[in-house]
């Protein structure tokens, strides 16, 4: 009988502990890992810190849609361009806390309300903290994402039982003018500043599929990975062409580099929720369980996002039900 073959670079040793130091090199050189090899490490990694067969489940809510002054080329929401997003006003606390109800009685353990907003204005914080606090008491995981925060503002949202705020970095440093002039990257990490300093875990990731380079994917990874902590949910949005926005055009990304870019997150912050986010509507079962075996834990569910569509209840019981797959216990709920 022939010696069994065994591709030595599959078993290197992965790293167990997060790392800090990454350099841009080292996040560009694992794209270029042979594919099978890479999703065999990634696996590997997540199998030392999640079991593999579970995925969180987040839910979103957009409580104040359109009219943004930002011009994120990718965004519906952008006062900037003529899409089909109707905008309107901050929506009343009850009704968010009973859309939050019906989310966690269909199975969501996350609830996360956007405001398409540069930044929050203190006269709508008590309204805001009043939606936290009464989703927070309903026993969900609480998160926000309404744009840029000051240190104070942030220490307030934790003081109503914040527990995630969501702000992306959206893509690598090079990049990003060529998607969004209205602020700049450094504006970003100083509210994901702010919001570590307050004691709010961080949600932060980015969009792929925006005519970016692999290098630039990896830019983001990097910046990801040599944050002072790792963010704890790292969502990786395959993007959703909006007619009407400058990137509503983009060629799609191919599938197999979608999970590259799963597995390389997944390898450089080990212990992160790695969440498939945006643009699972677009794609197969077999696609997401690739994502899944690559190191992805983590899912929106619901019939929408914000502003465009999601898979759905019947769906998502499909595939979990599929895959074998079942919801993780909660992590924070206190
Ligand atoms: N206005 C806030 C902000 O930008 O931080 C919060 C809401 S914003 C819609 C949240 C994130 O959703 C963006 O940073 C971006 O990463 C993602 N996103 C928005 N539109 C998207 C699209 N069309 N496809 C994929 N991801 C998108
Ligand atoms: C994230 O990374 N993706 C979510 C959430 N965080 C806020 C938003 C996706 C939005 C997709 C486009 C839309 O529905 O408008
Ligand atoms: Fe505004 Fe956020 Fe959309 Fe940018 S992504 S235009 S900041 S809602």
């Amino acid at each position: 009988m022939n010696a069994p073959i065994i591709n030595t670079s599959a078993i290197r040793p992965v790293p167990a502990e997060p790392r800090h130091d990454w350099t841009l090199e080292e996040v560009e050189a694992l794209f270029e890992v042979p594919f099978t090899d890479l999703v065999f490490r990634a696996a590997v990694v997540h199998r030392r810190w999640f079991d593999p067969c579970e995925l969180q489940l987040s839910q979103l809510l957009s409580v104040k849609t359109g009219g943004c002054p930002e011009n994120c080329g990718y965004c519906s929401q952008s006062q900037h361009f003529k899409t089909a997003t109707k905008a309107s006003k901050l929506m009343e606390a009850e009704a968010v806390i009973s859309a939050a109800a019906q989310a966690k009685a269909a199975g969501a353990q996350r609830f996360c309300m956007g405001a398409a907003w540069r930044d929050v204005k203190d006269r709508d914080l008590p309204k805001v903290a009043a939606m936290i606090s009464g989703v927070k008491a309903l026993g969900l995981e609480t998160c926000a994402t309404l744009g840029m925060l000051t240190p104070d503002q942030a220490k307030a949202l934790k003081a109503a039982g914040l527990d995630f705020y969501n702000h992306n970095l959206d893509t690598g440093p090079d990049y990003y003018d060529q998607v969004v002039t209205t602020r700049t990257y450094q504006d970003r990490l100083d509210t994901l500043k702010a919001v570590r300093d307050a004691g709010m875990s961080t949600c932060c990731g980015g969009i792929v599929g925006m005519g970016e380079t692999r290098r630039d994917r990896a830019g983001l990874l990097h910046q990801l990975a040599t944050l002072p902590s790792h963010p704890e949910s790292l969502p990786i949005n395959d993007l959703m062409p909006i007619p009407g926005t400058p990137l509503g055009g983009s060629q799609p990304v191919d599938g197999l580099e979608f999970v590259r870019m799963i597995a390389v997150a997944r390898l450089v912050c080990p212990k992160s929720m790695v969440r498939i986010a945006a643009g699972r509507e677009h794609m197969s079962q077999e696609l997401q369980a690739m994502c899944f075996l690559a190191g992805a834990n983590s899912i929106f569910v619901g019939a929408r996002l914000l502003t465009t569509d999601n898979p759905g209840r019947n769906a998502d019981e499909a595939l979990l039900a599929n895959l074998k797959m079942r919801p993780m216990a909660m992590t924070q709920v206190s």
